[in-house]
């Protein structure tokens, strides 16, 4: 049986791939962190009783600052594929928090890749690197490949850059087979929920069911490539599964203004919306509704507002990827579109806030989490 490593199994695309490697017979370890709350929320479905002999995923306390954990658990887990997904993802969040950012997003992946050589692992094990199109920051070519120069334009997509260079030189110094998956924005009803498609989907949610009265965005003028998360973690074990490793593109070759994606979120609720205003001033108002999936709102309503609080210091205006080296080498294309999973959020971040209305209903107030 195959062992694979993984590190943030707790976030988004870690609990994807946990449930995909699991399904492909994999035993499946994961390091999770201590936190004062659960924090296992994505991965409890497929848990499973640690004092039965049958169970295949395993989770260890740990963290990418301590070098001491990571060494220990690779000696002991010796696993055939490690998957260094943890980081602190947050884009807007690096510029508060650049250093922890760079510790963990980049000197995480440099220990985890010298444990491996000090371990004596090297040919044992291979390593996939969560890239990310954060690289080209400042864009230096349209669409994004593999060879486009990179650009990047914030804390932790500096901090990113170093680990997908550190990757490429300990293949190149020490023949490991590491290679980084240059990945585009990629989403599913598991997104965090301060990233913008979540905070889209999930707020007018809310405020389709009057749980809150407007959504505050920041540059809803970006453009992204986004696919869906489950696409994108095939694609990451994929990238394991070859004679030689190589760093790939990963992205749908489409992109939409963040806009758009507020506009698809409303109509999956009945809505149209009017984009009235500039810059700051801007506004989205309920122009028309047509079903019965936003009971707290009537036309003429403000639903979208601009607050500077959520424009970057500097910002990436554009993204959009070329994933021909994908499709051509491995085969590999991706199956859902952003539409169709916008439609899949909204239905899920609805079914939530109608749970907790209903519960208000019956004056159980639940407490409902905007900030960030
Ligand atoms: P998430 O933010 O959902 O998950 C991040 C994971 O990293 C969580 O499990 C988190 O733990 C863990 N983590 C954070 N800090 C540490 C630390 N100090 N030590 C160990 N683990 C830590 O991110 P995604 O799943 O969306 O992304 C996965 C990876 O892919 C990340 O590296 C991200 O930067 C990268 N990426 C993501 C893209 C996307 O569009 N989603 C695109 C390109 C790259 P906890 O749950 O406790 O917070
Ligand atoms: P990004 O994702 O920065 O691309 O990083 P995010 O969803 O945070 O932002 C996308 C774009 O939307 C604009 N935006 C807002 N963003 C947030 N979070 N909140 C807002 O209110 C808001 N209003 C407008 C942003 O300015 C940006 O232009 C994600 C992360 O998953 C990274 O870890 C990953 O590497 C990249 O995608 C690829």
């Amino acid at each position: 049986m195959k062992k694979a490593l993984i590190t943030g199994i707790t976030g988004q695309d870690g609990s994807y791939l946990a449930e995909f490697l699991l399904e492909k017979g994999y035993e499946v370890h994961g390091i999770k962190r201590r936190a004062s709350l659960f924090n296992t929320q994505r991965v409890d479905h497929i848990y499973e009783d640690p004092h039965t002999d049958k169970a295949r995923l395993k989770l260890h306390y740990g963290d990418l600052t301590d070098t001491s954990n990571l060494t220990r658990l690779l000696s002991d887990i010796q696993p055939d594929e490690v998957y260094n997904l943890g980081a602190q993802s947050h884009v807007a969040v690096s510029f508060e928090a650049p250093e922890y950012t760079a510790d963990v997003d980049a000197t995480g992946t440099l220990r985890l890749l010298e444990a491996i050589r000090f371990l004596g692992l090297e040919k044992k094990t291979r390593f996939y690197q969560a890239s990310t199109s954060e690289l080209f920051g400042k864009v230096q070519e349209i669409p994004q490949k593999e060879t486009t120069p990179f650009y990047p334009r914030s804390p932790y997509a500096v901090a990113k850059m170093y680990a997908y260079w550190i990757t490429v030189n300990y293949r190149e110094s020490y023949g490991m087979y590491a290679c980084n998956g240059i990945l585009f924005n990629h989403e599913s009803p598991r997104r965090g929920e301060t990233f913008v498609t979540r905070k889209i989907t999930r707020g007018l949610s809310n405020i389709a069911m009057g749980l809150e009265p407007c959504l505050y965005m920041g540059n809803i003028d970006a453009l992204r490539d986004w696919g869906h998360a489950k696409d994108y973690v095939r694609m990451q074990w994929m990238m394991l599964q070859q004679d030689e490793p190589e760093d790939f593109v990963i992205a749908t070759g489409v992109q939409y203004s963040v806009r758009e994606f507020i506009t698809w979120t409303a109509r999956e609720l009945g809505m149209e919306l009017e984009f009235k205003g500039e810059g700051v001033e801007e506004t989205a108002t309920v122009a028309a509704i047509t079903g019965d999936k936003a009971p707290a709102l009537k036309v003429g309503d403000v639903i979208m507002r601009i607050d500077p609080r959520y424009f970057r210091p500097a910002e990436v205006e554009t993204l959009l990827g070329d994933p021909t080296k994908a499709k051509e080498k491995l085969g590999w294309v991706p199956e859902i579109t952003a539409q169709e999973m916008c439609a899949e959020m909204v239905e899920e971040d609805l079914k939530a806030a109608k749970r907790i209305a209903l519960l208000k209903e019956h004056g159980l107030e639940l407490p409902v989490s905007v900030e960030g």
